[in-house]
């Protein structure tokens, strides 16, 4: 602690002990004694030596605890109890112009004003904020223009303090202190709360007598890396994803730690301080599941909004406890399978009729009725209903051309792995030393007939032939899935003819396992191609194409959900929302931009932690990896580059678009009805442009980037400790000039917002009829002459079914990913903001609205796309319009809108 520190900190207790001096016992003492005290000061001429005292009135949003706790009925109780006893809330204005040479040089304290009108609420339960107004005296020389504010909780419960805003500040007039937290009881604190205003500054720009205080902000939100984290600590810090096994529970439940190892690297999470489990020290115990899922995030990063968090917490809580066990009961009751595909309609028909019973039945006290009912779409009956999806609400069979198989490849939920083919056959690159021969076994012969009469080289040449390659990914992991797991899969790669229409059509699939000797002997591959175009639909060839297309869709069902979605979008982007906020104090320009962008990703990535990807958790249950699901997302993070996560970077490194000055957005698509590629890039490009316009705001010159330390220390920290894994990656950017920061902020931007949508919130839409889009195989192709190929022969839905996604599984799995496509009504969508006065710059204010009108016009385009017929892959044959990466949505689960973080 240095000599100012402790100086510092005597000051602040001989302050703290003159506002115990003034304490009253009620609110109407004070109020009288405050009367009192402006009544002599006005015919004394103020009580300071003739100095101009004035008044400043301001008013106070804030909501109390229990209007967002419905069943905490002892918060409310102690609540108004406490009311009536008047203990207060104080507030201090602190002075942006003067400091306090004897409390180094930080700026000068108003005295304490408290709120006014603190009027029981009558009905205390009803949702909503309450304003309060406040008087601060101030006194206008000494001590100038406020910048920031003090506010002391001495209730006994916490409130979300959303604003304060001063009327008619002497030289500035109207004063908005954007606050956005919850502020508890003064003891929870070391240092009194300080909120600033909405004015941006960079670092050096501080006014001097504030920046002290966004320094201490900035520590205090550090933390020191101690101890286990309690609910109302604010502490952003790092830890490895060592807590989604749970060793004390057995060594079946033990899971490697992600992160900080060569073998399993890993974006970083954010720290708890839970105690080690024990039977490993390095693994963090876990919260047992039944009794809460609270888990710690940084108070301000737990769902503020009421519906986001009743909808969710109580959705995940309901699949795991009460819709998870009565369908294990009810699919060991009945034989886990489904017959028929008309079987699997019945889900959406007729529902599924939960056994009940009295264990049963104690499992649903603890979530609401009403909330299962609403979620569920049951309706007390016991019976679970699915709406129907919308891939088979227009047909019921278009989901199985080949047509629609490929057109999901660029417009469904993971449009992000087809590419170019640009060498046949298509070669592997693993380490051949270790893994023998993987390349591909298909040949000219498989597909040279269906290329209107080129040759495979020229197909090649002319950019007409694609491929979507599940092989290299997956070849390591696939021994000791197929050994290890139920699933039993392949390793698949697709190739893709690009016709005159723009849509492609399926030309061989391969279907590669390790070979039974060793993996340096290489992959036994089986190479596919579609039936002959007079085949009869269920017959023999048909059957075994429309079997090896599932194989292929279960790979890619897999990798969609452990690397596309939580990898690339919740896994990368938590580092970000630590370093953030660890790094960048709120009233740096970049924290604004940011900031929007990591609403409760924290929390939801939290969540996930302790029902979804844990060891045992839904994903494990409901994909093939099975218990290898998260160690092969860690082994896909190897290759993740965050340069590379800019779709224009994207698309080029894939093959799907070539630098084009001529074309729109510089580039032009190969394939030009691309939808997610069309759509994206317009998304991506208002984007950029807002973040550039924005930006340009702030610096200058490249030399303001550099010269910038707590953007400079914030990039480092990401750099070298969230993404720590990746540290001496060469594509990082350097951070040193205007261009990098734009583009890595766009990239960022772009991650939680479009990225994450468009592989969400069509899961539902594609993936609630399973066989569509199964998640696990759990049978290999059957071979001629074996009791499997007979059943192929005679009953070739029941064979498909008995080779895709169980019924539990299913079942499980539709119920999760309908709660997971679903917008909760208060989400706020990319170009929008929770207030309007989240800056305090004009400029920057006009800038964002052009942001705003930008993505209206990127929805008209949208709309107008989806008009135009010859663009068939905007539909395909199962008729869904494109629009995952259309911006707004209303609430519920419409297969659009792009919310501004990833919040579920
Ligand atoms: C296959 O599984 C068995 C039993 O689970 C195990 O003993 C064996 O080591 C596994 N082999 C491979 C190659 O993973
Ligand atoms: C990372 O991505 C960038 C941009 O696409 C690319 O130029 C670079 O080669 C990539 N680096 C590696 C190591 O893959
Ligand atoms: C989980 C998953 O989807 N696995 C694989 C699917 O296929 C590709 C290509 O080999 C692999 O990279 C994925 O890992
Ligand atoms: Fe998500």
């Amino acid at each position: 602690m240095t000599h100012q520190d402790s100086s510092t900190q005597k000051l602040e207790t001989a302050s703290e002990q003159e506002e115990e001096e003034e304490y009253c016992c009620c609110w109407c003492c004070c109020c009288i004694a405050k009367g009192m005290q402006s009544i002599i000061d006005a015919l004394t001429g103020g009580g300071n030596g003739g100095q101009k005292r004035r008044e400043i009135k301001g008013t106070v949003v804030l909501m109390k605890k229990n209007v967002l706790e419905f069943n905490d009925f002892n918060a409310s109780i102690v609540d108004r109890f406490d009311e009536l006893f008047g203990r207060g809330v104080s507030l201090q204005l602190i002075s942006s112009v003067h400091g306090d040479p004897q409390n180094g040089n930080k700026g000068k304290l108003g005295k304490a004003a408290y709120l006014e009108n603190w009027i029981p609420t009558i009905a205390p339960l009803k949702a909503g904020e309450t304003s309060y107004d406040v008087t601060f005296e101030w006194e206008e020389e000494e001590l100038g223009i406020p910048g920031a504010f003090l506010i002391k909780n001495n209730h006994h419960s916490e409130f979300f303090l959303k604003s304060l805003t001063l009327q008619d500040v002497p030289g500035e007039g109207r004063i908005h202190f954007p606050c956005n937290s919850w502020v508890y009881p003064a003891k929870r604190y070391t240092k009194d709360r300080v909120f600033f205003t909405n004015k941006s500054y960079l670092p050096h720009e501080t006014p001097l007598p504030l920046v002290k205080y966004r320094e201490e902000e900035l520590a205090a939100l550090r933390g020191n890396g101690e101890g286990e984290l309690q609910e109302w600590d604010r502490v952003y810090d790092y830890a490895y994803y060592n807590d989604l096994g749970d060793p004390d529970s057995g060594a079946d439940k033990a899971r490697p730690t992600l992160g900080g190892s060569a073998e399993y690297p890993y974006p970083r999470r954010g720290r708890t301080g839970r105690p080690p489990s024990k039977s490993d020290p390095n693994v963090e115990s876990r919260v047992p599941l039944l009794m809460s899922l609270d888990i710690y995030v940084p108070r301000d990063e737990r769902f503020g909004h009421l519906k986001l968090s009743d909808f969710l917490l109580n959705g995940l809580k309901a699949i795991v406890q009460v819709v998870k066990p009565e369908l294990e009961a009810l699919c060991s009751e009945n034989r886990d399978e489904f017959d028929s595909f008309d079987n699997v309609l019945k889900l959406y028909d007729g529902g599924v009729k939960l056994p009940g019973g009295p264990t049963l039945d104690n499992l649903w006290k603890d979530v609401p009725l009403d909330i299962i009912n609403a979620i569920f779409h049951t309706d007390g009956e016991r019976i679970l209903k699915y709406p129907l999806p919308e891939v088979i609400k227009e047909s019921r069979t278009a989901w199985r051309t080949d047509e629609e198989f490929a057109r999901e490849m660029l417009a469904a939920l993971n449009p992000v792995v087809i590419s170019l083919l640009r060498e046949f056959p298509p070669r592997s690159k693993l380490d051949s030393k270790i893994y023998g021969n993987q390349d591909s076994s298909i040949s000219e012969e498989h597909i040279r007939h269906h290329l209107n009469g080129l040759t495979v080289g020229e197909a090649i040449k002319t950019n007409k032939l694609f491929i979507l390659d599940h092989h290299d990914t997956l070849m390591p992991y696939l021994r000791r899935i197929n050994n290890n797991t139920a699933s039993k899969t392949y390793a698949t790669r697709t190739i893709l003819y690009l016709q005159s229409d723009d849509t492609l059509k399926p030309l061989a699939i391969e279907l590669s396992l390790p070979h039974p000797d060793g993996d340096k002997f290489g992959a036994i591959n089986k190479v596919y191609t579609p039936p002959p175009a007079d085949h009869k639909e269920g017959s023999l060839e048909d059957t075994i194409w429309q079997l090896a297309k599932a194989y292929v869709a279960v790979n890619d069902s897999g990798y969609h959900e452990l690397i596309t979605h939580f990898l690339h979008t919740h896994g990368v982007i938590e580092p970000f929302v630590i370093a953030t906020n660890r790094q960048l104090s709120i009233i740096h320009p970049i924290y604004k931009l940011l900031h929007p962008h990591f609403r409760d990703t924290m929390n939801i990535n939290a969540l996930a932690r302790q029902i979804l990807i844990n060891g045992g958790g839904l994903v494990e249950l409901t994909l093939y990896p099975g218990k290898y699901s998260m160690e092969f997302s860690s082994s896909l993070y190897k290759y993740w580059n965050f340069t590379e996560q800019a779709l224009p970077q994207d698309l080029k490194k894939r093959g799907m678009a070539v630098p084009d000055p001529e074309s729109k957005h510089g580039l032009r698509l190969l394939i030009k009805d691309y939808p997610y590629a069309v759509d994206g890039l317009d998304i991506w490009s208002a984007i950029r442009n807002w973040v550039a316009d924005y930006t340009s705001l702030y610096y200058k010159t490249d030399e303001a980037i550099r010269s910038d330390a707590e953007l400079q220390s914030w990039w480092k920290e990401l750099v070298e400790v969230g993404h720590g894994d990746k540290r001496d990656e060469p594509w990082w950017p350097k951070m040193q000039n205007r261009d990098e920061l734009i583009e890595s902020c766009t990239t960022m931007i772009w991650i939680a917002s479009a990225l994450h949508a468009a592989t969400n919130f069509g899961q539902y839409t594609y993936s609630g009829y399973m066989p569509n889009r199964p998640t696990i195989s759990r049978r290999f192709m059957p071979e001629e002459g074996t009791p499997e190929f007979e059943e192929l022969r005679e009953n070739p839905e029941r064979a498909f079914l008995r080779t895709i996604t169980a019924r539990l599984q299913t079942l499980l799995g539709i119920s999760l990913i309908e709660l997971l496509s679903t917008h909760s009504s208060d989400e706020i969508y990319l170009g929008q903001r929770d207030t309007a006065e989240w800056t305090a710059d004009l400029e920057a204010a006009a800038a964002f609205e052009r942001f705003g009108k930008a993505l209206t016009e990127v929805e008209e385009r949208i709309v107008e796309r989806n008009g135009e017929e010859q663009l068939r892959n905007r539909y395909g044959p199962v008729k869904i319009p494109y629009t995952l990466l259309f911006p707004t949505s209303e609430a519920g689960r419409t297969g659009k809108g792009i919310p501004n973080s990833i919040t579920i």
